[in-house]
C-alpha cells in the first residue's frame, strides 16, 4: 500500500518549480493542494513576491494564515498559475474534481489560468472516469429536476450532507449531488449534456484544462503532460 499522504507532499513540492517570482497562483483546495499552500507560504518567507487568488473560503484563510498574500479576481482576472489537486485523473489528462465542494470555484479560476498543475497521489490515476461519485453543484429550487435528468443520465445522485444530515452548502450557497456513473466512456459528452442542465451551477469534470499533472508515486513525482492542450483553453 503506497503511502499515499507521502506521495501528496512529494508531488506538491514538485509542482511549486512551476511558480515564478511576480506571478499570480491559483490557490487549490483540498489535502494536496494544502501542502502546496504550505510550500507557498515558504518561498513567500524566503522572499518570493507572488500573489495567491485561492478557490475556497478554506484555502483563502489557510494561505491568508500563512502570510501568503491573498487577492480575488476583482484585483486580477488572469492567473498565471494555478497548482490544485484531483479526485481521478485519466490518461488524456481529463479530471474529476469537487470532492471537498470547491468545484465552481476552482473551475473559474482555473478556466482564467494560463498553466493549470494538477497534483495527486497514485490512487488518482484511472483508466476511465467515473468510479468517484460526480461532484454536480445544483441551485437548491433546481435539485429535485436535476436529479431526475442525471438519473436519467444512468447515475444514481446522492445529496451531499454533512456529519449532521444537513445539506452541504457551498461557498456560493448551492447543493451538491454526488453522481455515481460507475464508468464516463464520454467524459466531454456528459460535460456538455450536464452544462445544458438548468439550475446547474457547476460539474466537476474538467475537460482539456489540466497542462501539467505531477503524480506522487512511491518516492518519484511523475510530471506528465498534455501538449495538445492550449493554455487557458479552459473554457
Ligand atoms: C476540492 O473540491 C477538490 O476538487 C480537490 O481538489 C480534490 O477533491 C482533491 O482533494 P484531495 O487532494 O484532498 O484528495
Amino acid at each position: 500500500m503506497p503511502d499515499l499522504e507521502a506521495e501528496r507532499r512529494l508531488a506538491a513540492r514538485h509542482a511549486l518549480r512551476f511558480i515564478n517570482d511576480g506571478q499570480v497562483i491559483g490557490l487549490g483546495s483540498g489535502r494536496t493542494a494544502a501542502y502546496a499552500i504550505r510550500g507557498i507560504a515558504e518561498l513567500v518567507r524566503g522572499g518570493l513576491k507572488v500573489r495567491g487568488i485561492p478557490t475556497s473560503n478554506q484555502s483563502r484563510d489557510f494561505a491568508a494564515s500563512l502570510g501568503i498574500p491573498v487577492i480575488t479576481l476583482d484585483d486580477c482576472a488572469e492567473i498565471d498559475v494555478t497548482i490544485d489537486g484531483a479526485d481521478e485523473i485519466s490518461p488524456d489528462l481529463q479530471l474529476i474534481k469537487g470532492g471537498g465542494g470547491a468545484l465552481l470555484h476552482e473551475k473559474v479560476v482555473e478556466s482564467a489560468t494560463r498553466q493549470l498543475v494538477i497534483i495527486a497521489d497514485s490512487n488518482k490515476q484511472v483508466q476511465t472516469l467515473g468510479k468517484f461519485p460526480l461532484p454536480v453543484e445544483v441551485v437548491a429550487f433546481a435539485e429535485p429536476v436535476v436529479r431526475r435528468w442525471i438519473e436519467r443520465l444512468g447515475a444514481a445522485a446522492t445529496l451531499r450532507q454533512k456529519t449532521d444530515g444537513k445539506p452541504f452548502i457551498t461557498d456560493e450557497g448551492h447543493h451538491i449531488l454526488d453522481c455515481h456513473f460507475g464508468t464516463i466512456p464520454d467524459p466531454r459528452a456528459l460535460a456538455r449534456q450536464l452544462s445544458a442542465m438548468p439550475g446547474v451551477m457547476e460539474h466537476g469534470l474538467f475537460i482539456d484544462m489540466a497542462n501539467v499533472v505531477v503524480v506522487g508515486k512511491g518516492s518519484e513525482a511523475i510530471e506528465i503532460t498534455h501538449h495538445a492542450k492550449q493554455m487557458g483553453s479552459g473554457l
